[in-house]
This record gives C-alpha cells, structure tokens and sequence, in this order.
C-alpha cells in the first residue's frame, strides 16, 4: 500500500517553500520529501553506525548477539571509524575548495593568471603579518610568499603543524592541544598526535587508520578525526575564506533581499549553486555587464536577475550584496517557479535530481566542474585561465533559454526577507571601533550573556528551518548574541531575523548593544567553509583576554545538519574548545564507548564536547545553562 504524504505543514516553516510544494503535489513533481517517505524507515545498523563495509570478508552488522565483524572489530571500532571516515569527506570538501583557492591565487601573484585580481590589498598584509612574511616587499613578493605557506600547508611532509593553525589560533589553545598530545601519550604509551601537519596527509591517514587491519582503537582512531577536523578549521577552510577575501574583497555591512521572490518574471533568471566563488563571482560580473544586458533586453527580458542557493549564495550576497533565493532545500523548488533559465553548479550540496527535474520545464542545468558530473546536465567546462569567456557563455545560454519559458508554468512565490549581512571578522572589528573590547565589556557587564555560532545545512527529516529559527529566537531573547554561516544563515535572513528591526526580539541587554552598533542580533559570517571566520573571532577574543576559547562564553550548533561537512566543522570546534550541539543524533548511538567519548572524556581533554537535542527551547536553555556556567569563571 502506498504510504501516505506527510502534511506539508510539517514539512517547512517556510510559507514560499509551502507555497511551491503544493504546486509540486499537484503538478506531480518530485521532491527530497517524497524520496525521503520512500526511503523511511532508515536501516537502524546505519543509523547506529554499527555497518561496516571496509573490506570484502564483510559487510558486516554487529548486534549484541554478534557482536564482531568478521575480521573481529567491535562496535566502538566500527563506529568510530566509520564517523571519522565521514569526517574525512566532509575535511576532504573544504579542503579540496582551499586547495582550489590557493593554487588560483598563486597564478595570480605570479601574474600566470588575467582573470583574477588581487582585490584587498590589506587583508593580504594582514595575512602576511600573521605569518610572519616581510610585509615591506612590493605586494607580488608578498603574494607569492602567502601563496607559498598555503601552498605548503597542503603538501609539506615534516612534522610541525600547519603553517596557518601556527599563524592564527590563540596561544593559549596551541598550548592546550600540545598539552593534550603529551596527557594522550603518557595515558596509552602510544603516541595519539592531534596538531595536523599536512591537510591532505591528515585526510589520508584517515583512511588508511580505517582500512581494514589497521587502526582499532576508538580513542586513537577518533584522536586522527581530532587532527584532522583542526586541519580543515584552522587549515582548508580557513585558507579558503582567507584566500578568497584578497582575491574578491573582504565582506562588508550590508542589505539584500532573501527567500523565492527574489526571482523576477520579466528578467533572465540565473541561479548559481554550489560553494566555490571562483565560479559565481565570474558568472556575477558578466551576467551585470552592459553586454548581457542588452542581450536580456533582444530577447524580451528586461535585464537579469542573478540569484544564489546554498553556500554560493553565502559568498556572492557578503560580497556583491546578491539576492538569496534559497538555502540548500529550495534547490528543487527554485526550478519549479518555471522562471529559472539556469541553474549554474559547482560542488557540494547539489541534488543529482536537478537534471532530470530541469528537463520538465526551459531550465538549464549546467554543471561546470571536472570533479562534478550530474545526470542530465549540460556540462560546461569551466577553466579559470578563460573564466570570463566561459561565464559568457553560461549567461548567453540562460539568456538563450528566456524565450522556451512557459507562462502556464510560471509560479513565484511572493515571499521576500530584506537582511543585513556582510559581517566578516574585520567587519566586525570596524563596527567595534577597532578592537574587540566593546564587545568583550558588553560580555563582562552582562548585556550579552554569551555567543551562540549556528552553522549548517537542511536535513528534510527535520521541519525545514524550524529548528534554525526557533533556537536562533529563543537564544537572542535571552540576551546571546547568535553568529553564524551556511544554511542556517539564508533561514534566519528569510525569517527576517537578520534586518535591524529584529533587535526588538531581543533580550534588553542584547537589544542595546546592537542598537548602539547599528547591528541586528543575528549575525551572518558567510558560506560553511567561513566557519573559519567564527574560529578567528572567538581567537581574538581569547587573544584578547589572554584566556583559551574554552574559558569563553560560546556555544556552538548544527540544528538541521546533513552533510559529513558538518561532522569536520562540529569536531574542529569541539577541538578548539567550544560545546557543540547536535540535531539530529549522528550515526554513533551504536558504541557507549565512542558516544562516551565525544560527550563526556573530549571535554576533560580540549574542553568542548557534542550534546544531543531535539527541542530548539531546551536546546536554548541548555546553552544559557553552560555559558552561565563559564561566565561564574569569565
Ligand atoms: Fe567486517 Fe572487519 Fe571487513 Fe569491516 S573490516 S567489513 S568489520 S571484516
Ligand atoms: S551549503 S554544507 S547544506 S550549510 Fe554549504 Fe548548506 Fe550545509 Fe551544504
């Protein structure tokens, strides 16, 4: 018997995606809902982790009655390894973007390649200054040497950690995972390294740990998760935010419009998903160029509209003040408006449903990256040595697409959000007055009780963004203020949590703080790898006090996550010292020993650790409980 759908009312807190989802129920359109229902109930062995396919004498299941793989690994072995497996990917994602970053913006100090630029002069020399280059040099010498040390964070094969882990996190934290490389040691007599030395070694040696016969302890397989986790908080990503604010400009304040009325009907809709703004910010330039325009305007269309989903729209709105049409579940909806003449992707968060979705209606989905294929894309090879000639092109095809659109399918939602976002580190800074100690006496008097960072994606097994919006309400209401990136972000901007008129749901102290500074009380960092940019912050601010990020008031959260992204960036900040919340229950409940480990045992050692909750109003008053906790010793 056929299952019965679930109420669309339980299924988004979003009335655009409401909207478009009883257009889908009647037009008999596809959703990650119903693939969802098909899929449910989920195996409970996965759900556990307690599933291990890591070599060919299994798969094996372990039960309570069975309680060894074939080879004799337990549960907590399995279970650990497949997390840090998971964990692997997610650093592997970040990463590889870092990677992509780097080695486009060594072409450019080199002057290999024209179509990139050295946009922020200053955040390059404050970059440099960090690591400790001569900032005295002409700004190509200096460029060179930053792309050098990034470049060599990737491949160095010596010991000491990461050029840029070294450059940039506090002292005191550097001291604490020294500290508890040596406890670790003393403990097993086995040496349980956790500063990375190399990004992509880091990555790797998971790997091999988790092959079959070689890593089978829980605490040293999840100590190399810990390693490499820092490797992309401190190194991938960071690099990658870094990178990308020289070479597209370092965010600044801001206003832009979100949710699925950004899109227009009498203009050329393009929408660019993914991650990497080495892509976005190209297809952005030439889709405004006089040129494109006036082709929009030959075919009917009065202009084009360029709009972002997931974290591509993260990058191009805190840089280029782009409008948001969606976070990472509006990507089917978007093409069901019928008024998308492209869907433009690169990596990450993309449904391989897009191709055969776009081929229902004019869209074009174009893939454009080698590490990416989809079914039924057009793939446009995108080549930074020819960027602007390729973004044309895209533009020209979508601008080719606006006569084939069928006004019968044309539906858009009326729901549009305004948000101030743009608050990179230095942006913040500024607002400051130029240190963070209004911020820290805003801390220390109690106007702000503490700092919440909520990071990631959508999960459709939770109400779509309800738990983003609720935690995010309750938590300024009680005086925290809430940072934070990727798809929580675009929620709380299409929620309007985000525009300056949102300080009045804020707690009195919260409230005159952000009245005083001009600043809503929920602030936008950017795109998942621009997590980095809350590690930096929260290094200041113990820079600052001359205390470790685990002696500050800061709790973290991924309330809808999805991707194995979100396990990298949750474990660099328990790492870093900061307690992360979780929804839903990552795929562990299998071994007491690893589930003991990462809530109770981390703690003693760097000071964070993971809880688990599932209502956003306990979830809040589980965060006041901690950072009054950590006030009584601020
Ligand atoms: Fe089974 Fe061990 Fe092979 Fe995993 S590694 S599939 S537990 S035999
Ligand atoms: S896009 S990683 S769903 S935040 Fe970065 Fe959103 Fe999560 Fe993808």
């Amino acid at each position: 018997m056929p299952k019965k759908k679930r109420e669309l009312g339980d299924l988004s807190v979003d009335p655009a995606v409401l909207d478009i989802l009883s257009l889908a129920r009647k037009e008999d359109y596809e959703t990650v809902w119903d693939r969802l229902e098909r899929q449910s109930p989920h195996c409970k062995f996965g759900t556990n982790g307690v599933c291990c396919r890591n070599c060919i004498m299994g798969p094996c299941r372990v039960t309570e009655k069975n309680p060894r793989g074939v080879c004799g690994a337990d549960a907590a072995t399995i279970v650990a390894r497949n997390l840090i497996r998971a964990l692997a990917a997610g650093a592997a994602a970040h990463s590889d973007h870092g990677r992509a970053v780097a080695v486009l913006f060594n072409e450019v100090a080199r002057d290999e390649n024209k179509e990139y630029q050295i946009s922020d002069e200053a955040k390059l020399k404050a970059i440099a200054e960090k690591l400790n280059i001569d900032t005295s040099q002409d700004i190509s010498s200096i460029a060179r040497e930053v792309a050098r040390m990034a470049l060599e964070d990737f491949g160095k094969q010596d010991e000491a950690p990461l050029n840029f882990l070294k450059a940039y996190a506090p002292q005191k934290r550097k001291e604490t995972w020294q500290k508890v490389e040596q406890i670790l040691f003393s403990k097993t007599d086995k040496k349980m390294g956790i500063l990375p030395r190399n990004i992509d070694r880091e990555i790797t040696e998971c790997m091999h740990r988790t092959t079959m016969g070689v890593d089978n302890q829980a605490l040293s397989i999840l100590a190399q998760g810990v390693r490499t986790a820092l490797a992309d908080g401190w190194g991938g990503s960071l690099i990658a935010t870094e990178l990308q604010d020289v070479l597209f400009g370092t965010p600044d304040k801001k206003v832009i419009k979100a949710n699925l009325g950004v899109l227009k009907e009498d203009q050329v809709n393009i929408i660019v998903h993914g991650h990497e703004p080495i892509l976005s910010e190209q297809v952005v330039a030439a889709a405004m160029s006089p040129e494109m325009q006036e082709k929009a305007k030959q075919v009917g269309a009065k202009g084009i509209n360029v709009a972002g989903i997931c974290c591509t729209a993260n990058e191009v709105l805190m840089r280029r003040g782009v409008p948001v049409a969606g976070n990472m579940i509006h990507q089917e909806l978007a093409i069901m408006t019928g008024v998308v003449e492209a869907m433009v992707v690169d990596v990450q968060c993309i449904f391989p449903s897009l191709g055969p979705l776009a081929k229902c209606f004019h869209t074009r989905f174009i893939s454009t990256s080698d590490r990416a294929a989809f079914p039924e894309a057009i793939h446009v090879q995108f080549d930074e040595h020819h960027a602007r000639e390729v973004a044309q092109r895209i533009v020209e095809m979508a601008i080719d697409a606006y006569s084939e659109r069928d006004p019968q399918k044309v539906h858009i939602p009326k729901e549009v959000e305004e948000a101030v976002v743009g608050f990179s580190v230095e942006e913040i800074i500024k607002i400051l007055g130029g240190s963070p100690k209004p911020l820290v006496d805003a801390i220390l008097a109690g106007k702000i009780k503490g700092v919440v960072g909520i990071v990631g994606c959508n999960n459709p097994k939770v109400k779509h963004d309800a738990f983003h919006i609720s935690l995010t309400r309750e938590l300024i209401k009680k005086d925290i203020l809430v940072i934070g990136t990727g798809c929580w972000a675009i929620a709380a901007a299409k929620a309007g949590l985000m525009k300056i008129e949102a300080q009045s749901l804020a707690g009195e102290g919260l409230k005159e703080v952000c009245q005083a500074l001009d600043i809503p009380p929920v602030l936008h960092m950017g795109s998942c790898v621009d997590c980095s940019r809350m590690l930096v912050l929260a290094g200041a601010l113990a820079d600052y006090l001359k205390v470790d990020i685990s002696d500050l008031p800061l709790v973290g959260s991924a309330p809808e996550w999805m991707t194995e992204k979100a396990v990298s960036i949750g474990t660099y900040f328990v790492a870093s010292g900061v307690p992360v919340h979780l929804w839903p229950m990552p795929p562990i409940g299998g071994s007491e020993e690893v589930v003991g480990i990462l809530t109770e045992g981390i703690k003693e050692l760097l000071g964070g650790y993971f809880f688990v909750e599932e209502d956003p109003v306990k979830t809040a008053s589980l965060m006041e409980e901690i950072i009054m906790e950590k006030r009584k010793s601020f």
